[in-house]
């Protein structure tokens, strides 16, 4: 892995795992993203990764006219680099999803580098009580469902996005995708430095021990040797415990309510900048210092905020 000087922490703070009933923190509106997104940058948050919603019933939505409304706020009032999904909600496909990248050409996009059963029925064990029709059967829905993400699908969002010069947050929920990026990387279509986003916790994927998080960084290594910045982010409990353990290890770190709900056991974050705040605490107990949008910027290669369509 390529020495991390700073930790860049990213904050993803709506996505599509969790829906509106399961907090009331949960921003769902163009207003709510904003004011959270640009909170997170004021605690510490050099980047952050956005989805947007329809305002009435909270369902991920990845028309570029739904997040127009919340980047042009957030552009305005912070100088945090703007990542988009290109994995919008396991329910569409890649061509559904790519449109926000693709149009609005944002510094870097994610891009998810294998298909798989992404469980999220589980959470029907806790939640029980939901506001809006789609909810219940989109948890429900989960354990048939497939999160296409093809060679195919891969090479699409590559081509549609690389000639607008956007980079990407590789987010990696096993050790086949690891490969599956060095494929790629070996074909000559990714290109270094590459910002691998392990991903723990997802129930389809590798699990959170400590050993999965030392097999996801060994392999890692090996395939990509300095070739690459490591981030991690743990899915629900497993966000701080995983976030202390790798940013120990050397990597940069995701946090959010996209991931996670809480900020200890059973109690829910109030917003999104509470986990920032937790995490740049364990960040800087370590001795660490965070890295600045303008220092995550050079580390991973990005354009720069002004060479964006929004
Ligand atoms: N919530 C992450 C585990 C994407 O937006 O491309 C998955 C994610 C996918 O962030
Ligand atoms: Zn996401």
């Amino acid at each position: 892995m390529a020495k991390t000087d700073k930790v860049i922490i990213t904050c993803a703070v709506t996505g599509a795992i969790h829906t509106p009933s399961m907090s009331p923190h949960l921003p769902v509106t163009p207003q709510e993203i904003a004011e959270a997104a640009i909170g997170a940058a004021e605690a510490g948050a050099a980047i952050v990764h956005l989805h947007a919603r329809n305002p009435e019933t909270g369902q991920p939505d990845q028309s570029p006219e739904a997040f127009l409304p919340f980047l042009q706020v957030i552009k305005q009032r912070s100088d945090c680099v703007i990542n988009l999904t290109t994995g919008g909600s396991p329910t569409m496909l890649a061509e559904e999803r790519l449109r926000p990248a693709a149009t609005l050409a944002p510094e870097v996009a994610s891009l998810n580098m294998g298909t798989m059963n992404f469980g999220l029925y589980p959470m029907l064990e806790r939640f029980k009580e939901f506001k809006h029709d789609w909810e219940r059967p989109y948890l429900e829905g989960s354990r048939d469902r497939i999160f296409r993400n093809t060679f195919a699908d891969i090479e699409t969002i590559l081509a549609t996005c690389d000639g607008n010069g956007t980079r990407f947050e590789f987010e990696c929920y096993d050790i086949g995708h690891l490969y599956t990026l060095a494929h790629f990387l070996d074909r000559g279509l990714v290109k270094p430095p590459l910002f691998v986003q392990s991903v723990f916790g997802i129930l389809g994927g590798i699990g959170p021990h400590p050993e999965d998080v030392a097999h996801m960084r060994r392999t890692a290594d090996r395939l990509f040797g300095k070739d690459y910045k490591w981030s991690v982010l743990g899915a629900g409990r497993n966000q701080m415990p995983i976030a202390a353990m790798a940013a120990a290890m050397g990597a940069n770190v995701r946090v959010g309510l996209e991931d996670s709900l809480w900020i200890r056991p059973r109690q829910l974050a109030e917003s999104n900048a509470q986990q920032v705040k937790q995490v740049r605490g364990i960040i800087e107990n370590l001795g660490l210092e965070i890295a600045t949008p303008d220092e995550a910027r050079e580390m991973l290669a990005f354009k720069g905020g002004d060479a964006v369509n929004f």
